[in-house]
């Protein structure tokens, strides 16, 4: 599939010579613009520690409230609102337009849910999403999350680190890497009626990436549970990657001796790499990655390198060309 673009980039933001941006669009913006308000300062209005309390709530249902001041992983940016983090969205299983998700999400039956955790591990399972969440305390991180596409948000996820399921599930001496898979059902997905990527979507990270601190497995979001637009019920977060890294509505962890294959890197092997890593200095071959326009902003921002994660995460490319490793 290599006519097709990829990760459409939103044309009238990263191509100067597209035309302009529609009015509309303009005003939907102007009115973010207005609206967006620190929902920080004092602290995030959300989360809970109470393992299992997101199975028990629906959908966009608040969890239970609590505040907290910001962690050591947490920005202190802005959130992006809720109502723009779940209806603008990539999940090319429901489709490829942005307002498609949160459209048709409602296919998406995030219960029952059964996760298989396999490969090189001593401690295999295959187990019930909602047992799975009750093994961890659940943790809430504010991360900035950057779109190659060169849009970002900034998303307080609500779930727990990924290194916390790989400590319980114990990964052997051969495993080097992670590969996640996402739901295959062209019954609670439209999009997998069609061809548009190949099925299912499937990611990667290397071990050492998986096991760092900021690599989290979310179930909530902004202290509710995980709309499905979101990637119900389990959905990876790795924030100083392109968003296409953090694979939603996982349904299968698999350790292995091999670098992964990954669907980006399948479907545009000269557009996307596996480590991904956000680097303003490596444009996409179709367009510059050096600024972002944060949704519900009017002006872009510089992109920075590793998404502004560069102090907690380049040790871990000490080396590597990160040209090469895009
Ligand atoms: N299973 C699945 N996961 C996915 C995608 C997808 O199409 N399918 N899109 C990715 C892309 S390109 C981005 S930018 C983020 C968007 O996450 P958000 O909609 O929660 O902001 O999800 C990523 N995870
Ligand atoms: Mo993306």
């Amino acid at each position: 599939m290599t006519g097709m673009p990829p990760d459409l980039p939103e044309k009238a933001e990263t191509d100067p010579q597209a035309p302009v941006r529609p009015r509309r669009e303009f005003i939907r913006n102007a009115a973010l613009f207005t609206g967006t308000v620190a929902l920080l300062g004092g602290g995030l209005e959300a989360l809970t520690r109470r393992p299992g309390a997101a199975a028990e709530a629906a959908p966009g249902e608040p969890l239970a409230q609590a505040r907290r001041p910001l962690g050591p992983y947490d920005t202190s940016e802005a959130v992006t609102p809720y109502a723009q983090a779940t209806t603008y969205n990539n999940f090319y299983e429901f489709g490829t337009g942005k307002d498609d998700p949160a459209r048709l999400a409602g296919s998406l039956k995030p219960r029952p849910w059964t996760v298989l955790i396999d490969g090189e591990v001593k401690k295999p399972v295959r187990v019930d999403i909602d047992t799975l969440q009750s093994w961890f305390p659940l943790e809430d991180r504010i991360y900035r999350m950057r779109c190659v596409e060169g849009w970002s948000m900034v998303m307080p996820w609500l779930g727990f680190p990924l290194a916390a399921l790989l400590r319980r599930i114990e990964p052997n001496s051969k495993a080097k890497y992670v590969q996640f898979t996402a739901l295959h059902d062209p019954k609670q997905f439209p999009g997998q009626r069609g061809n548009v990527l190949d099925w299912p979507y499937v990611e990667g990270l290397r071990l050492d990436e998986a096991l760092h601190p900021l690599t989290f497995m979310a179930v909530g979001l902004q202290g509710r549970v995980l709309p499905g637009q979101n990637g119900a019920p389990l959905r990876l977060v790795v924030p100083w990657k392109y968003g296409f890294k953090s694979i939603k509505s996982v349904v299968r962890i698999t350790l292995t001796q091999k670098q992964p294959r990954t669907t980006w890197a399948l479907a545009a092997p000269d557009e996307y790499g596996f480590y991904a890593n956000v680097n303003p200095a490596v444009p996409h071959p179709r367009w510059s990655q050096a600024t972002e326009r944060r949704i519900g902003e009017l002006r872009r921002r510089p992109t920075l390198p590793f998404n502004g994660y560069a102090e907690q995460v380049a040790h871990l490319y000490k080396g590597m060309d990160l040209r090469r490793f895009f």
